[in-house]
Formats: C-alpha cells, structure tokens, sequence
C-alpha cells in the first residue's frame, strides 16, 4: 500500500475503534464481536508498525501501554484541583443549606446536582484542539504527578473529542475508579500468584496509575466518570485569542452532559434534584443500590447546580462552599476481639465466631463477625484480646479485615480449636484439602439436625408454612422429631400440648406440613441440604436426570456433566447418597412426598438446548424462579455464575458485578423483555 493510501486506510480505522470503543465502554452498547475489533486493531498496529511517522498521538493503539517511566514529572495545575467537604448526617446537612441560603441571603429554592461519591482517585484530563495532551492526579491541589501515559490506557477515555463543538483547551476533571468485578479478578489472579492483592478497588486504581510501566496499567482495566469541567480555554495559536464564553452551559448537569457529548463517560445514576428537600431520598436511593453498582462508593456528592450561584458562593480553602459530599456512614471501625466461640452449622462445619466489643459501623451495631476457619484465623495472625479492623458493608456479613499489631496488649491469647464437637461431643476431623474442621456425628448431632430440619423446611426447599425456625428447635430440644421425615409423622396432639402452642398454631403446622408434601423435584434435592448444592445445582440435576433414582445412583462422572456440577460438588453428592443416615431418611420421604413427573421433550421441543443463561438483578415481570423454570423447560441450562461458556446473561434491574463480568468475557446480555421474547418465540 502506498503511503498515502495507508494515511487513509490508518484514519478509517482509527476513527472506526473510536466509535467502537464509545459504544463499548461509555454507552455500555458493543456493536460489534470482539473479534472484529481486533481483526481492526491487528491491522492498525501492522500498518503504524510499517510507517512508525504515521503514528498520531489519539491512535487507539496508544492505548495499550508504551515504554516504562522512571519517574512521575509534576503538573502544575492551571486551576487548582480542589476537594471537598463532609456531610454525616441529616443536620450537618441541613447547616450546609443553610450557610448556602444566608451566604446568598436568599431563602430561595435552588436546583441541585447528585452524584454518587466514587471510591477512586480524582484526576484532571486536558485535551487540546480535541486531542488528549496530558492527565494529572490531584496531589496537593496545586501541583499533581503525570499520569498521562497510564490514563491514555483506559478504555472509555477517548483520545480525541468527539465532534468538534469544543474549546481548544479543555480540562475535564473526574475519577479514575477500578469496577468491582476487575477489582475481584485481579485479586484473584493476585492469590493465584501467591501474591497479597489489594485492600480495596481504590488501592488497586492508586497502584495502576501509579505504574511506571503503562503496559501494567493498560492491563488494569480501570475506568473513569467525569464529574467536572477545570481550565477552558483558547490556545496561543487560536487567533480569536479567547474561549467561546457560550460553549460552557451555566448548569453544573448541563456541563456534564456536555462533556458527555463530547464522548467522555459521565456516571449514569448523575441526577439533577429541583431543590435541597429531593437530597435524602437520592441519598437513601444511592445508599440502597450500593452493593449493586458496579463500582465502589462511599456516600453521594450534592453541589448546587447554577454555575452563578456557585460564583457567588466561592471556596473556603481548599473546597468550594457550593459542593459537599454527603458520606454514607464508616464501613470500617476498631473494636476489640473478645472472646472467640465455635459454632456448628448444618453440615458438621465447626466456625470460629468472633465475639466483638460491640460498635456501631455500616450503619449497625456488630457484636459478633465470622473467622471462617482455621487458615483465616493464620491469615489474620489474630489473638483475643487484640484490636481489630471490623468492616461491614452493605447487607454483606460483618468482616474482620485486619488486626492492629501495635496496640496487641499483654494479655492476648492464641485461639486454639476445640479437639471434641462443642455441642455432641463427639470426633472432629479436618478432610484432606479443606480448610474446615467438622463434627463427625452427622444427625446425631443436635446442632446438625436442627440446621438440616430448618433447611429441609424453609421457603426455598419444601416450604412448611407455620414452621419457623424457633418452632424446629422447640420441637427438636423436646425430642418430638430428630431427621427431616419425622416433621411429617407429627400429630396436632403433639404439637399442640408443646409450651407457647396453641390448637391454632398446631393446626397451621399440620396444614403446612400436608401441604409440603407435594413439591417439585428439584425442590426437594435442594431441601435435603447436600453440601454445596444450592437452588440452581438442584434444578439442573433435575432438568438432567429427570428422576429422583437417576440422582441417587448417578456417578461422580455422570453427576459432572450437570452445568454446576464439579468435582467437588459430584463428590459431596454421591458421598451423600453412601451415608446409611441420608438413605433411610431419604427413603422415608420418598414414601411421604410426591412431585409431578419432568415431561421428556424430544429436541425440536427444546430450542434453547445445549445454551447456558445466567440471571442477574431483578426480574420484574417474571421472577427469577419463573423464568429460570421456563428457559430449562426449553432445554436451557440456567448457571448461577458467568464465565466463558456462558451464551446469555439476562439483566434485570439493578443488574451488578454479574453484568460487567458479562461484558469483560463478551457474553451477549439480554433484557428481561428479550428474553421472554425468547421464551415465546
Ligand atoms: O473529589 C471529587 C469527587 C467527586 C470532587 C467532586 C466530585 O463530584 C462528584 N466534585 C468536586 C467539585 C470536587 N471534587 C472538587
């Protein structure tokens, strides 16, 4: 190709990548096979590899790392890069409103922009003449390192504007972010390694942009949502000499969106609020969808929306009077390890519980946090009495992260593992290659039995309505039932003559326990609590095995076949049906309970067969369980997790970490209305 042809060849490419690059990781919209973008990449790399002078500085391959630094040179910041102050709590934000409304002595209303509070690093990116020139963090406010060659990696920043309605000197300040799935993998790949990982997704997003190597942080998958517009202006050799003053809209929302237009990614749950009463509900609505992003936060940004306004309001040193972040509360606090207590659950796991000094954090008070095992309790290096890092967040069980080695006292004591069943008494043992301690004594065992009975019954599983955890443990303690098929040859004299019942409660639990007995095959392999054999587990075995003898007498090699069905989880199932306990159980329920028969569909009555779904968020119009019933009722298999080999990941609302792992691997996603479309195709 001549020179001239290759100038052109190399413009459609690069301005093609753009685009597919937009539509990839801002607008959340691929258009295209990942295979077409890297036929096109592979082409753009030979061509910039035959003729290095063609090479421009907003070329898509720039985007993958180049030569190592030795060191970060500074960035004077031409506005400084400010920060901003906390809110905690209802009042505090209500005196912000307040000094705004005297400061502006206006008693006014005033619109107000809400923005999610990222866990990342805050970042200026200047373009000019449309052309990404250089990123700089936020270092003292004044001056910042430059991070330039790390920041042109990222996907969703483009590296020339799009369109060409901007100033010829543009700033865009925001925060670099690392999504919580890419944080997760590379944790994962981190431990893999033998390596430690990193604490947080912000930790993660500090050490990549702080590489010297571009190529590491090109691999980071990082991300960025702007959240503001810095320096504007007209470059020396613009002969206007002055910035269009029209360009910059005079609403902070509008700014975004304009910056937005120009290509650069701006956090989708951004809201403009018509005054300062609208502020708790975003707040509680943010604070609600937080385990769901896909990102890290820790509280909402609330700044007032009129660029006037904000004029008037000015700064107090280093942060604007018109902007504050409104923090959700610490998620993270120091407490004191008590007392260490060991509890066993339902399949003989015996699990160290801590007993904390109890502390208010993530919004609760947490007395007690889980240690896992015995690797955790090494992991940790933790002794009672020693002070700890306990960190909840979100719905997600309390964790103790770390342990304060400075202020370790006198008195602290090694936690040692008890050598006996702390409720049976009898033998513990630790199976090769786990790293959990278990009670040997099976259904003998009171703490096992009641677990499996509340399971065998629970709404999930067969579904006892009137039985309620407290009442198993009732009936368990006064001896009436010991196995799950006892629940089932309880009387209404029975249960009625037990302490706090009365005819009406018994009469319920009788009713209830008729009406279990009808049930769904998978229900009940789900009910009868097999390690590791969750909801979805038990409905694929069904789906493959069609009858409960088919379950009971499979292999561990034919168990595997089943999606879900691993190693492990094929041994755990077929060590179950080897118990002489689970099998007289097992055999007695057969002959209570009853389940319709799973019709056999010859292959054109299945023509989503041999494809793999993963659900994820909320299903409002089918519900999880329906539309998981109705694609494997067409030959689907329905996985609980995404990897490679899943075809269709179905997006509810609310959709998270599922979503972007999705995305990452390429796998199609479908809405909830495509795929009933689906379903009744
Ligand atoms: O550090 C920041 C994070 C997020 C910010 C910020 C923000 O808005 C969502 N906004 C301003 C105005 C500043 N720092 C100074």
């Amino acid at each position: 190709m001549s020179e001239q042809a290759t100038v052109k060849r190399i413009a459609e490419i690069c301005q093609q990548i753009h685009q597919y690059n937009h539509q990839y990781y801002v607008l959340d919209e691929p258009s295209v096979p990942d295979a077409e973008y890297d036929r096109l990449m592979r082409e753009l790399l030979a061509l910039e590899a035959e003729f290095p002078q063609l090479k421009t500085m907003d070329s898509p391959s720039q985007k993958v790392g180049g030569a190592a630094l030795k060191s970060f040179s500074q960035v004077t910041h031409q506005l400084p890069m400010l920060s901003l102050d906390n809110v905690f709590s209802p009042d505090e934000w209500q005196a912000f409103v307040k000094r705004i409304k005297d400061r502006l002595k206006s008693e006014h209303d005033f619109a107000i922009c809400a923005e999610p509070k990222l866990d990342g690093l805050a970042v200026s990116l200047r373009y000019e003449n449309g052309v990404f020139v250089q990123a700089a963090t936020r270092g003292d406010g004044s001056v910042g390192e430059n991070i330039t060659e790390n920041v042109r990696t990222i996907k969703s920043i483009p590296l020339r504007l799009q369109g060409d309605d901007y100033p010829d000197i543009l700033e865009v300040r925001g925060e670099v972010f690392m999504p919580k799935s890419s944080f997760e993998s590379l944790n994962q790949q981190a431990i893999k390694k033998g390596e430690k990982g990193f604490a947080n997704p912000r930790n993660a997003a500090a050490g990549s942009l702080r590489q010297l190597d571009s190529k590491i942080a090109a691999k980071r998958n990082l991300a960025f949502y702007a959240y503001g517009i810095g320096y504007v202006g007209a470059s020396e050799t613009n002969d206007d000499q002055g910035v269009d003053e029209t360009w910059l809209a005079n609403s902070h929302y509008q700014r975004l969106c304009q910056i937005k237009a120009l290509g650069l990614p701006m956090c989708p749950e951004v809201k403009l609020l018509d005054n300062a009463d609208k502020v708790d509900a975003f707040y509680q609505d943010i604070l609600q969808q937080r385990d769901a992003l896909s990102y890290e936060i820790d509280g909402t940004v609330f700044k007032v929306d009129d660029i006037e306004l904000q004029e008037q309001l000015g700064f107090v040193a280093r942060a604007p009077r018109w902007a504050t972040a409104y923090k959700f509360p610490a998620q993270e606090e120091l407490t004191i390890l008590e007392a260490v207590d060991f509890q066993v659950g339902r399949t003989g796991a015996i699990t160290p519980v801590a007993r904390l000094k109890p502390i208010f954090v993530g919004g609760v008070t947490v007395s007690n946090a889980t240690l896992h095992n015995q690797d955790e309790i090494n992991r940790l290096g933790i002794q009672i009495n020693d002070t700890v890092i306990i960190r909840r967040a979100g719905d997600v069980i309390p964790q103790i992260v770390s342990v304060v080695l400075d202020r370790r006292p006198e008195n602290a004591q090694v936690i040692s593992f008890p050598s006996e069943c702390p409720v049976c008494q009898s033998a513990v043992m630790k199976a090769e290659g786990e790293a959990v301690l278990r009670c040997t004594g099976g259904l003998y065992c009171q703490a096992q039995r009641k677990e499996a009975i509340k399971h065998f019954a629970s709404r999930k599983a067969i579904d006892v309505d009137g039985l309620g955890d407290k009442l198993v443990e009732q009936l368990v303690d006064e001896g009436l039932i010991k196995t799950p098929a006892d629940l089932f040859k309880l009387t209404e004299l029975d249960v009625s003559t037990m302490e706090r019942m009365g005819k009406k409660s018994a009469d319920n639990l009788i009713n209830g326990l008729l009406a279990a007995k009808t049930t769904t095959l998978a229900k009940f392999v789900y009910a009868l609590g097999i390690r590791e054999v969750g909801e979805t587990t038990a409905s694929n075995l069904a789906f493959y095995f069609l009858t409960f003898d088919a379950i009971k007498l499979a292999t561990e090699e034919q168990l595997q076949q089943v999606p879900d069905v691993g190693v492990i989880v094929a041994k755990n199932i077929v060590n179950f049906f080897a118990q002489s306990h689970n099998v007289e159980v097992v055999e007695e329920l057969e002959a209570i309970m009853s389940w319709p028969t799973i019709e056999v569909k010859s292959d054109d009555e299945l023509p989503l067969k041999d494809q793999t779904f993963v659900l994820t968020g909320t299903l409002s119009q089918m519900g999880r369980n329906e539309a998981k019933a109705a694609l494997q009722a067409l030959g689907a298999k329905v996985s609980g997790s995404v990897s490679a080999k899943t075809h269709y990941l179905v997006a509810g609302e609310k959709a998270g970490s599922k979503l972007t792992k999705a995305q990452d691997l390429g796998v199609s996603v479908l809405t909830e209305d495509e795929m009933i479309a689906l379903i009744n195709a």
